[in-house]
């Protein structure tokens, strides 16, 4: 049988799920409370030494990075194929996946922490929070984490993270006008890892990044969100009372984000 350790809100692990979906695969949930900083605790740790989540485990084995574990499922799991069999085509997915673990991710952190997770760390005495903080393993995510729990959506870091997110969407507007999905005209992993960084601006209310003046984008998202494997792996984790209370919440802090769309 294969686990996975997985938050509802976290991309990553929408990531996996939607592959899980894709293949029809069962898999049973390990449910890693995020807000409460339990993928922090020691036991956590010996399966995913990063403290995140998803960590998928398979005969006893823990494999973690979402995109390293999406491969992995199509490896093996062939059926259906996630990846295109052209070697150019395979490479683009490869560069789109790349590119949302190193630039899209820690910008969706930015603006989604201050959202859903730093109230559960405020409402912790100072001290408390900061020895929580100083136990994240990777010193940029720690120093990052710090100044989100500090200054929420006013933290310097949130500037940048707008302008990354707005320029990968006028990049996918561009290769979109040529080609069905992301990579080619197959729905591929690279379609896969970028839709739950759509999911986190739709739940705020935040689409004004992309559905005013990147109708291909939008086109995109709108197919995603329609696949069965998206309904299952991330829509059927937001009830409409906690889609109402995100909507709410970002909506409220739209004029944060905004400010910084001007400049990208
Ligand atoms: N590169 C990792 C990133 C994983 C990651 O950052 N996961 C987030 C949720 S999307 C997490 O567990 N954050 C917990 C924390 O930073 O305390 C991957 O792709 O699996």
């Amino acid at each position: 049988m294969l686990e996975l350790y997985t938050h509802p809100m976290s991309p990553c692990a929408q990531k996996v799920r939607i592959v899980l979906a894709e293949k029809n695969l069962d898999w049973q949930k390990h449910h890693v409370n995020l807000q409460e900083k339990k993928n922090l605790e020691p036991e956590y740790l010996k399966l995913n030494p990063l403290g995140v989540v998803p960590t998928l485990v398979e005969h006893g084995q823990a494999i973690i990075e979402s995109s390293i574990i999406c491969e992995y499922l199509d490896d093996a799991y062939p059926e259906p194929t996630l990846r295109p069999a052209d070697p150019y085509q395979r490479s683009t997915m490869r560069y789109w996946m790349k590119h949302v673990d190193v630039k899209l991710h820690p910008s969706c952190g930015t603006i989604q922490w201050p959202m859903v997770m730093r109230e559960a760390l405020m409402s912790k005495p100072e001290a408390e929070r900061d020895k929580i903080l100083a136990r994240i393993p990777e010193k940029p995510r720690r120093e990052r984490q710090m100044r989100l729990v500090k200054f929420g959506l006013d933290a310097p870091d949130v500037a940048d993270a707008v302008r990354t997110y707005r320029k990968t969407i006028v990049d996918m507007e561009e290769i979109l006008t040529t080609r069905q999905w992301v990579a080619s005209d197959q729905f591929s992993l690279a379609d896969i890892c970028l839709a739950p960084y759509f999911q986190t601006l739709h739940q705020f209310n935040w689409t004004a990044l992309f559905d005013q003046d990147c109708p291909n984008v939008a086109d995109w998202f709108a197919r995603c969100q329609q696949r069965p494997s998206y309904q299952t792996a991330v829509a059927a984790d937001f009830p409409e009372t906690l889609n109402n209370e995100l909507r709410e919440k970002g909506t409220a802090a739209w004029s944060k984000i905004e400010v910084h769309l001007g400049n990208s």
